[in-house]
């Protein structure tokens, strides 16, 4: 049950995680959504989707080495250049080295004459840095630590050693430098990015978040600086634990509303049992397509692949059994295999239309938009009148932002057939996305009317009503919903959402999600809006916990990517809870 999160694509943006959390900002319409956006960006229509794999937008890219900016070369603090006359000046003009303004009575000294001298180090220090010799001014810098420890006299050589590529120094330094003064942002800056360049990603990202919170989550550049570690800790780390997991297909309503949406594909599965079969194979695709027409998807997938091992197919069978075993590898999320068995099926029948739409699928989940967009085309072209490339088509155009298209599509696809209940709920969401409330509402109290039966329906008008603050309309469509279908997880969480946004209530909201996952504990979006709402009440290790499971039920890569990236922004704010707990208490109480 992660349909819904294969869509989310990339790991959400920080600041806006963050924000929720720590700050216990009031969350708008679903936490999961939101953390996807800017918090600027909260009132944009949100995109539930349903009855289709094609949801998933791109691929996750692999994690590259993070480059980092020239905005971000180190600079240094109190630079005041010394006036020349000052310095000493060598026979070239130039500064000399080494320059010595070590004292030899140093235990001599007073407190104030160490404090001036250890001043003149660093103004030379300085000098020197801005010259880049950096040797130089580490040894003028490592003068005046000597003379008189202070956090800018660390953080500045921290600076020179981050220049000469010794991290590793620098490291060290800033660390002295923040043991002196915890809320020196430069030397947190400082320290970061040397994490990020010698690729401690967690470390990066725990300094960054310090200094998030620190700056009240004003400062672009650090938010930018955030978000891009952990988006490349998530990938990175995603792309490692993918390899261990066990490809398998996603829940049952997921897999039927996908099956579903090939309507003419369930037709003709009659046809395909009745056909004549000769050889071992022929027999086993029958097999698999009578599973499919019992709903048993996971028997129909043995079958299918079972009939393609058997090597013995006859003409007819074969390129269903390729487009078959093709439509449960791409609903587990093999991709690339999917592709390779939908090819061959095109070999042998090139004109079917429904392969030719599963294909498409694979390019938009490649991001080949244009392919994808010329395979519909093609599709309508030898068969204008299947409503399923028009439905396939819509979802495509929702992805691209094109709602128009889409409304056209998903009425197109309705006047063909009117018997499938996503087209009319998509139908809806676009046309409130496109503003057209009167028209979605509309089309949603046909729908009510229409599918007796569908507590989806409910739900998604639920959500839109919950978009449009009418909470108690959408309360009682949650409600229905959960009636109608009281094994599907997706109604609950939306009630949790609900009871956050609506009455702040957490605690609600958390029963609300710990009753989805009684109903569905594979739901990773459940684990991940729980572990949230936790997040929400400071309960840190708890919430941790939650997005493990998240992780581990997590299925696709950039599912898993997006649980990741979550709970690692958590496992960040608990470092700063930890590190810096009247900082989040003052964010917190200043809400
Ligand atoms: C944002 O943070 C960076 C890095 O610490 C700093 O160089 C910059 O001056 C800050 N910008 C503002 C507007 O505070
Ligand atoms: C709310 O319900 C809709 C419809 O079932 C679903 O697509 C969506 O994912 C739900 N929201 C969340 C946050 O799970
Ligand atoms: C290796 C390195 O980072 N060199 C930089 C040192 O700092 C100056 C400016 O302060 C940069 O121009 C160098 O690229």
């Amino acid at each position: 049950m992660s349909a819904e999160a294969a869509k989310r694509l990339n790991p959400p943006p920080w600041k806006t995680i963050v924000a929720i959390t720590i700050a216990g900002v009031v969350v708008g319409a679903g936490a999961w959504y939101l953390l996807s956006q800017r918090p600027s960006e909260k009132k944009a229509p949100k995109k539930p989707t349903a009855g289709g794999a094609t949801k998933r937008k791109s691929k996750t890219k692999a994690a590259k080495p993070t480059e980092l900016r020239d905005s971000q070369a180190p600079s240094l603090d109190d630079v005041e250049p010394i006036a020349v006359n000052d310095a000493p000046v060598g026979v070239n003009g130039e500064t000399p080295y080494p320059a010595n303004l070590f004292p030899d009575n140093v235990e001599a000294l007073g407190a104030d004459e160490r404090a001036e001298l250890a001043k003149g180090a660093k103004a030379l220090g300085n000098k020197f840095f801005a010259e880049k010799k950096y040797n130089e001014a580490v040894d003028l810098y490592t003068q005046a630590i000597l003379l008189k420890p202070d956090a800018i006299f660390y953080s500045n050589r921290a600076a020179c050693y981050a220049n000469m590529s010794n991290y590793d120094k620098a490291i060290e330094d800033c660390t002295e430098s923040l043991k002196m003064d915890p809320h020196y942002v430069k030397a947190l800056n400082r320290r970061g990015q040397a994490y990020e360049r010698k690729g401690q990603l967690t470390d990066a990202l725990n300094d960054y978040t310090v200094m998030c919170v620190l700056e009240e989550f004003n400062n672009e550049t650090v938010l930018a600086a955030t978000d891009r570690v952990l988006k490349t800790l998530a990938q990175a780390k995603a792309a490692e634990l993918i390899k261990t997991k066990h490809p398998r297909l996603p829940s049952d309503t997921f897999v039927a509303a996908f099956m579903d949406s090939f309507r003419l594909t369930s037709k003709g599965a009659h046809a395909v049992v009745a056909a004549k079969a000769e050889k071992e194979g022929d027999k086993l695709v029958q097999e698999a397509f009578q599973a499919i027409i019992e709903r048993k998807w996971s028997d129909a997938q043995t079958a299918a692949a079972a009939s393609l091992d058997s090597g013995e197919l006859s003409s007819y069978f074969e390129p269903l059994a390729f487009n078959l075993r093709a439509t449960f590898a791409f609903l587990r999320g093999e991709v690339e295999f999917a592709f390779a068995d939908l090819e061959k099926s095109l070999e042998s029948d090139p004109k079917n239309v429904n392969t030719i739409i599963k294909r498409a699928s694979i390019f938009m989940e490649r991001a080949e938009v244009e392919q994808a967009i010329t395979e519909y085309n093609r599709a309508i072209e030898i068969n204008p009148t299947d409503p399923d490339v028009y439905y396939h088509r819509g979802q495509i155009r929702v992805l691209t932002g094109d709602n128009t298209g889409a409304v056209e599509d998903y009425q197109k696809s309705i006047s063909l057939d009117d018997n499938f209940v996503y087209a009319h709920i998509q139908l809806g969401v676009a046309q409130y996305k496109l503003g057209d409330v009167a028209g979605a509402v509309n089309t949603f109290t046909e729908a009510t009317r229409k599918f007796k039966n569908s507590g989806e329906v409910y739900n998604y008008h639920g959500e839109i009503l919950l978009d449009t603050q009418q909470f108690d309309e959408a309360v009682k469509n949650f409600d229905k919903a959960i009636s109608m279908m009281p094994q599907s997880p997706l109604p609950y969480i939306n009630k949790s959402i609900l009871y956050l946004q609506w009455r702040q209530d957490a605690a609600t909201a958390e029963a609300e999600c710990r009753k989805a996952i009684k109903v569905d504990p594979l739901c990773d979006i459940a684990f991940a809006q729980l572990a949230q709402l936790l997040l929400h009440q400071g309960k840190f290790e708890e919430s941790l916990q939650a997005y493990d499971a998240a992780s581990t039920l997590a299925r696709t890569e950039p599912e898993l990517a997006n649980a990741i990236a979550l709970r690692e922004a958590a496992a960040a704010q608990l470092y700063v809870a930890q590190h810096y707990p009247a900082v989040i208490a003052k964010l917190r109480g200043g809400m």
